[in-house]
């Protein structure tokens, strides 16, 4: 499959955020963050979107992220088995209450700084460049108890001083940044995506959008920032994108796809050109919201947007406005869609769309034309250790080089992509889930869904594929 070969200087690797990889999380000060209170379970997908019980970890639940895989502790290894498969590149996240625990500290915490500079250098050593989001569904718990998280224009200040601390303390490290993690998520999943917590009888929709204007304002700033500090870096923006496809050609269908990519297209047409679209400013009119904005925030949005777009891809969306129709839905990264019938989907109910990749690139790249950065896209999958101790995932190497495939048609459609980094590449905690199982990874770690096993990491046969796939420009996908 594909005898395309990608650019010498294509930034290969793999994604990770902090608060699914680490673990450590009260370890050298670091104070609580907002997935630290997201159990496994049931109670975890009301958490996610704003039913949140207590701003402190209840006694009988399970929290997979105060271990996970224990990256802090075991990163050496894990990046000398990226150095193995070949990364040119690791996004990783800071966790902000490493380096910030109350997130209004007066000074930074110089442990936390500490870590992430091992990191990074452990990193460079082995020629892998740090991609490094700022926030990935991460806001120090503190903040969200006294401000109401990003309710609150406080946020927007106390965000630009983290980002300006990391941006001079790595300005020679890391020269690829991007802003939140799937800025979008904050209308699906208000709670991980914002740290929004809601009352009874509030309004969701103007707290929502808000938020979402002071994140922008600090996303915003914090492109500044790092323009000043460290003027050869590049920093993006981070859409879940995945194109909606109208179930048919009836007028009332194709609109609602365009609607409902433009919710998301929304936070990046404002991150990437600068200004609220005009369907916004009707949005809000329609649903009597209404916006506080200071007085030099459009001035701050129109000059500091982002250098690249970054974007997570799993699947496409169907959307239809047939009552029928929409009986059968399926579950997909942040938000459901209606079930595509020349479709199949992963055991999580994720469809399976190469093609969808393709559209989703040129779409994009059509709407903004600036590079695109592929910072998520991979499978999860329930693997199995075999008695020989092998883990045989033919499923997962499909998935990805059917994906991969459609990126280098892409690329030849004229789509500037500067790097893939796959979700996961080793096994870490499903951030929708909570679970272990929901295996994402070239390596395995044994660990399971109530927090058991050695943590030991063993090569999957993913790993031997994806470094061929590095090794060869992506050449050699195999058959
Ligand atoms: C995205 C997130 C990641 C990640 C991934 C896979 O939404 O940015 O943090 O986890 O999806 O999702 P899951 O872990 O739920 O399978």
């Amino acid at each position: 499959m594909s005898s395309f070969i990608f650019p010498k200087d294509f930034l290969w690797g793999g994604a990770l955020a902090a608060n699914q990889a680490e673990g450590a999380y009260l370890e050298d000060g670091k104070g609580l963050s907002l997935v630290d209170l997201l159990p496994t379970g049931e109670k975890r997908r009301s958490i996610m979107k704003g039913n949140v019980p207590s701003l402190t970890p209840l006694e009988g639940e399970f929290y997979p992220s105060h271990e996970a895989i224990d990256f802090y502790h075991r990163y050496r290894e894990d990046i000398a088995l990226f150095a193995e498969m070949g990364f040119k590149a690791l996004r990783v996240s800071i966790a902000w209450a490493r380096i910030f625990p109350t997130g209004e500290d007066a000074a930074p915490n110089e442990a936390g700084l500490q870590f992430y500079d091992d990191l990074f250098d452990e990193l460079l050593k082995h020629g892998i460049q740090p991609v490094v989001t700022l926030a990935h569904f991460d806001v120090p718990v503190n903040l969200i108890a006294k401000y109401g998280s990003w309710r609150s224009r406080k946020l927007v200040s106390l965000f630009e001083t983290y980002a300006k601390t990391v941006f001079a303390r790595y300005k020679h490290k890391v020269k690829y940044w991007m802003t939140f993690n799937e800025i979008n998520m904050l209308l699906h999943l208000p709670f991980i995506g914002a740290g929004l917590v809601f009352q009874e009888g509030e309004n969701v929709k103007q707290i929502q959008y808000q938020a979402a204007h002071h994140q922008l304002v600090a996303s915003a700033l914090a492109v500044k920032a790092c323009h000043e500090i460290i003027p050869d870096a590049k920093i993006g923006c981070m859409l879940a994108a995945g194109s909606f496809y109208p179930y048919t050609c009836n007028p009332e269908d194709v609109y609602q796809g365009m609607e409902k990519d433009r919710e998301s297209y929304f936070f990046i047409d404002v991150q990437s050109r600068g200004e609220y679209p005009g369907y916004a400013k009707r949005f809000f009119k329609d649903h009597g919201l209404t916006i506080e904005m200071e007085p030099d925030d459009a001035d701050i949005l129109k000059h500091h947007t982002v250098d690249y777009i970054g974007f997570s891809y799993y699947s496409s969306r169907t959307t239809s406005t047939d009552p029928e129709v929409i009986k059968n839905m399926t579950s997909g990264n942040v938000f459901g869609s209606v079930a595509n019938p020349y479709l199949d989907k992963s055991e999580w109910g994720w469809t399976i769309d190469p093609k969808g990749f393709r559209i989703t690139a040129n779409q994009l790249h059509d709407r903004y034309q600036k590079p695109l950065f592929v910072v998520e896209n991979g499978f999860g999958a329930n693997d199995e250790v075999s008695p020989e101790g092998e883990v045989n995932d033919d499923y997962r190497i499909d998935y990805l080089k059917r994906h991969i495939a459609e990126m280098g048609e892409a690329l030849q459609d004229g789509v500037e992509i500067i790097g893939y980094t796959s979700w996961g590449p080793i096994d870490i905690v499903s951030a929708s889930s909570g679970e272990m199982r929901k295996r994402y990874g070239y390596i395995y770690v044994d660990r399971d869904n109530e927090g058991n096993g050695s943590l030991n990491r063993i090569k999957k046969k993913s790993f031997h594929w994806y470094k061929n796939v590095i090794h060869s420009d992506g050449e050699n996908l195999g058959e």
